[in-house]
């Protein structure tokens, strides 16, 4: 029998939930689709709480869905060579304490040291995937990167979600049940349900207004905290969890920050999906539902460049979605109205879905990232 792989990652919370939303979400499938026997570092319990209430944020180890999590603070100095892993992640090229470097530097074998990019479909990244660096102490690192293509390490999907997704698509009782927890009534459930997540800059408020005029009734579900001054001004108060509004056509509800796997259940259960960042954006592509991307913002609109990379990825067949994503973004090149675009926008989402599904099984086919690094880890070993 072979002794059991152990792997450390390492996380540094920079803001939001993408950092450790990722790291969880690799670490868990890790342990329970591979065996691996993972320790979690990450600097920030509170953040990890949010999406995952079950954690402890005063402990400094503690064992959550059988991966072990430890509090990353000042722990320099104290590691030996027997503590280091076989696999050592770093995410986003944070840097991993001196003490641990050294120690691994002594370790008889040495490990496999990745460290595990953001995403991105720019074509660079194929060029940079699995390139080594030299390191001082004869280590050598390994650049992993997620991406679109199979020349990268392609996407995080655990191996049931599908067949989970389905399951749960194909059950409007379960689905009435899920968004019934955040008061979404019978009559709303055949509104067009719409989640909402993004980055304070979105122009929120002019949608609304162009959504309060929609011929069908719209639900939208937001998560507290989320386009904070929009949903404030629609709902006339302080948009706590529980709290909703009607005005005309739109009725908004404000959610509480759910567990990450329930915000995969509020994205399988809405027709359309605002999603940001990294992980909530790969989830969407899992969703099988249309979805808009807010991409994080980078200075000198350097992010521009990746939205328009993965925009013509995807969508170049879709003129509504590209006109959409770029206005969301503030990426388009002329002034945006909402009333105008947003129509045209919604008699285009059933042919949206059915490319989403499209988009799916070719994300599918580079396989998934967890099993495509454990792979090269062992090619590297
Ligand atoms: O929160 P984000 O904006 O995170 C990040 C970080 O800002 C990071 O620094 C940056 O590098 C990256 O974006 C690009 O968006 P993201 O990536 O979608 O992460 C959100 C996580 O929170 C995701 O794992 C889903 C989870 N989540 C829940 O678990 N429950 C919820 O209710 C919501 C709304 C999200």
């Amino acid at each position: 029998m072979h002794p059991q792989t152990s792997l450390a990652l390492f996380c540094k919370v920079v803001d939001n939930y993408g950092d450790i939303g990722i790291c969880w979400r690799l670490a868990r499938q890790l342990e329970q689709e591979h065996g691996v026997a993972v320790t979690l570092w990450v600097d920030d319990l509170r953040s990890f709480r949010r999406i995952c209430p079950e954690l402890a944020i005063d402990h400094e180890m503690q064992q959550v869905n059988a991966v072990t999590v430890r509090h990353w603070r000042d722990q320099d100095g104290a590691f030996a060579a027997d503590d280091v892993a076989d696999i050592v992640i770093e995410f986003f090229a944070c840097d991993i304490p001196p003490g641990y470097i050294k120690a691994m530097s002594q370790r008889t074998q040495r490990p496999v040291w990745l460290n595990l990019e953001g995403l991105s479909a720019e074509t660079w990244v194929e060029g940079c995937h699995t390139l080594s660096s030299p390191q001082p102490l004869s280590l050598t690192k390994y650049f992993f990167f997620p991406g679109f293509t199979n020349r990268t390490g392609g996407l995080l999907h655990e191996s049931s979600l599908q067949q989970e997704r389905q399951a749960f698509q194909q059950d409007p009782a379960a689905m009435a049940a899920f968004l019934g927890r955040f008061g979404v009534t019978p009559a709303e459930m055949t509104s067009l349900k719409i989640s909402l997540f993004c980055y304070p800059q979105a122009p929120v408020a002019e949608l609304f207004a162009v959504w309060q005029r929609n011929a069908k009734p719209i639900t939208c579900l937001v998560p507290e905290g989320v386009a904070a001054d929009a949903v404030q001004a629609f709902v006339g108060q302080a948009a706590a969890a529980g709290i909703s509004a009607t005005h005309r056509a739109l009725t908004v509800h404000v959610l509480p920050f759910v567990p990450q796997p329930d915000y995969d259940k509020l994205l399988w259960a809405c027709d359309l999906n605002f999603v940001r960042g990294e992980d909530s954006f790969v989830r969407a592509q899992w969703a099988g539902k249309p979805f808009v991307w807010h991409i994080y913002p980078q200075d000198e609109n350097l992010h521009h460049v990746k939205l328009n990379a993965f925009l013509q990825a995807t969508t170049a067949k879709t003129g509504s979605l590209l006109a959409f994503s770029l206005g969301w973004n503030a990426a388009a090149k002329e002034s945006v109205d909402w009333s105008a675009i947003w129509p045209q926008f919604e008699a285009d989402l059933p042919k949206i879905a059915e490319l989403s599904t499209d988009w799916q099984q070719k994300m599918l086919a580079n396989g998934d990232l967890a099993s495509n690094l454990l792979r090269f880890a062992e090619t590297v070993r």
